[in-house]
């Protein structure tokens, strides 16, 4: 069984659906680290998530990013989604020349036990963040090391789009503005969107890594 903490019940059904494990919703409200990049903020994510259930977990950070507005929302894409609704996302969009965008998930799994080497990034920006503070004789805190040396492994995903009007009952959050090939993510079913979204191709590389026997 894996426990997927998130506070987002839309991600995991998805799981639920792409995975033959059992998945489970923790709901806990971990504190995301200021920072702008996914792995970052997942891989932070994941080690709180693990150390407050105490069982493997997964966590998924992700966000939208629109070319034409410099990547916005980005890292602020929750709290854009809640501030301005997608509505006006889409107006904000429509407005410049361009539409395409992407998303972007990563997932971050942690059992506190250590892995074999992996092909993946292991939160190797805040490793190179850490070494950095040490060369300018910045201290460690004790829990910062304790943090860092609970492994985690991150799984990514991107898949292309365009912004466009709202379309769709399904899914959620941004959902009815993003199309990928002529079809919004909330006008497919959840089976469709896994298949081709930025969450489905994160799944699908944990799903080949948790399955397999070298982890
Ligand atoms: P947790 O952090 O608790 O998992 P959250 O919804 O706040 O839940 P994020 O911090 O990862 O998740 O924020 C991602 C934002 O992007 C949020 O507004 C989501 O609704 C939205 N989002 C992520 N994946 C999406 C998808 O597949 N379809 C539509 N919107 C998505």
């Amino acid at each position: 069984m894996i426990n997927f903490v998130t506070t987002n019940p839309g991600k995991v059904a998805e799981a639920r659906e792409y995975l033959g494990e059992p998945v489970e919703q923790f709901e806990f409200d971990y504190p995301e680290r200021q920072a702008t990049d996914l792995a970052t903020v997942a891989a932070h994510g994941a080690r709180a998530a693990y150390r407050h259930v105490g069982e493997p977990v997964i966590v998924d950070d992700s966000g939208l990013t629109i070319d034409a507005l410099g990547g916005f929302p980005g890292p602020y894409s929750s709290y854009v989604e809640d501030k301005l609704g997608i509505e006006r996302v889409w107006e904000l969009a429509r407005a410049e020349d361009d539409q395409s965008g992407a998303f972007r998930a990563v997932m971050a799994y942690c059992d506190g036990e250590s892995f074999e080497a992996t092909p993946e990034p292991v939160d190797t920006d805040r490793r190179g963040q850490d070494i950095a503070a040490d060369e300018r004789g910045e201290a460690t805190t004790d829990e910062q090391v304790d943090d860092e040396a609970i492994p985690v492994r991150l799984f990514e995903g991107v898949a292309p789009g365009t912004i466009v009007a709202p379309r769709g009952d399904g899914g959620f959050g941004f959902d009815p503005i993003f199309e990928y090939d002529g079809q919004t993510y909330a006008e497919m079913s959840t089976e469709e969107k896994n298949a081709i979204s930025h969450r489905g191709r994160a799944l699908a590389k944990f799903a080949e890594w948790y399955g397999s026997a070298d982890r």
